[in-house]
């Protein structure tokens, strides 16, 4: 355990957001035919979305009602001291003006130009003493350079430059690699060495800068950290560190047809057992297509929160 992680291993509760161009379909996809099609932020891929019909969906984003301070208070009242959202999922839209491309928030929306939801984010952050972090996807649906080994060297290159910008503009404390496998690729271009590679670059740009274990190929000397999804497991391999990252619902992104809630009791639950087996809890919400955390999501949250100060005070 490194001096790197303090702040980390103390913070042990933590907010993932899963917010982006998926997030405009409410996890609803209606053919031609009239049949719909359901999912959420991987929407794009299982419901086969041509790639043209969701960049017009995407043209049509506009998260008016992100409320940076509400999330960040919403955090807070739950007792999470960190928060991670997505700043680029597998449909590769940034959720920030990235100059690599156009497919981002700013240049490919309806949102407005002036606003930057990672700025408003960090900002509130930093005023409530929360850390920020960003996950960030290494496979990428849209790059038309990811795909092709024989070009993905241009896609790498890109994706340097925008967590480049990232680190560079936002200052994270944090980054959540994923998508370090490629479903379409069983050879998986994505290596151990690879990993290697890019976490040392981003200890140039920032050596106190966290990474999970995606970042590699999940191995224990891959980034800080261990990922379990959805699951609480036993007890820590070989010492490592890890988070387990779960939903409130069944899904990851706003999905309207969801209101499969975990209850506050189950919730607390989780989080009791995790941080007696050492771990930390990432516990995801998912902003609609305003950008408003659904009703339910705050409302559970602000249980856990309760539910730990009454505990402190006893
Ligand atoms: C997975 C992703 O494929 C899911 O969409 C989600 O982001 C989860 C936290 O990680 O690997």
């Amino acid at each position: 355990t490194s001096a790197r992680t303090a702040w980390w291993r103390q913070d042990r509760f933590g907010m993932f957001i899963h917010f982006g161009a998926y997030s405009q379909l409410e996890g609803e996809y209606r053919r031609a035919d009239g049949t719909v099609c359901r999912d959420a932020e991987w929407i794009k891929r299982n419901c086969q979305i041509p790639m043209s019909e969701y960049e017009d969906a995407a043209q049509d984003f506009n998260p008016s009602s992100f409320d940076a301070k509400a999330i960040v208070k919403a955090a807070k009242d739950a007792g999470q001291r960190y928060i991670v959202i997505t700043s680029k999922h597998h449909d590769g839209y940034a959720m920030w003006p990235t100059k690599q491309n156009s497919w981002n928030l700013r240049d490919h929306s309806s949102f407005d130009q002036r606003r930057d939801i990672l700025a408003e984010l960090k900002s509130a952050a930093d005023a409530a003493g929360i850390k920020l972090g960003f996950y960030y996807s290494i496979w990428d649906w849209h790059d038309p350079d990811f795909a092709d080994p024989a070009t993905f060297p241009r896609y790498e290159k890109r994706m340097y430059a925008q967590l480049k910008e990232l680190v560079d503009s936002y200052h994270p404390a944090l980054l959540w690699f994923d998508g370090e496998w490629d479903a379409d690729n069983p050879t998986n271009r994505w290596s151990a060495q690879d990993g290697e590679r890019l976490q040392s670059y981003l200890h140039g740009l920032d050596p106190d800068l966290i990474t999970n274990n995606r970042v590699g190929k999940r191995r224990v000397v891959d980034g800080d950290y261990g990922t379990p999804e959805q699951e609480i497991p036993d007890a820590p391999v070989d010492g490592q560190l890890w988070e387990s990252c779960m939903t409130l619902n069944g899904h990851w992104g706003f999905a309207k047809y969801d209101q499969d809630w975990k209850s506050p009791t189950t919730l607390t639950r989780n989080l009791l057992d995790i941080a007696s087996r050492g771990g930390n809890y990432l516990l995801n919400v998912g902003p609609d297509k305003l950008g408003r955390v659904p009703q339910p999501s705050v409302d559970r949250l602000r249980e856990i929160g309760s539910w730990l100060r009454t505990s402190d005070q006893g």
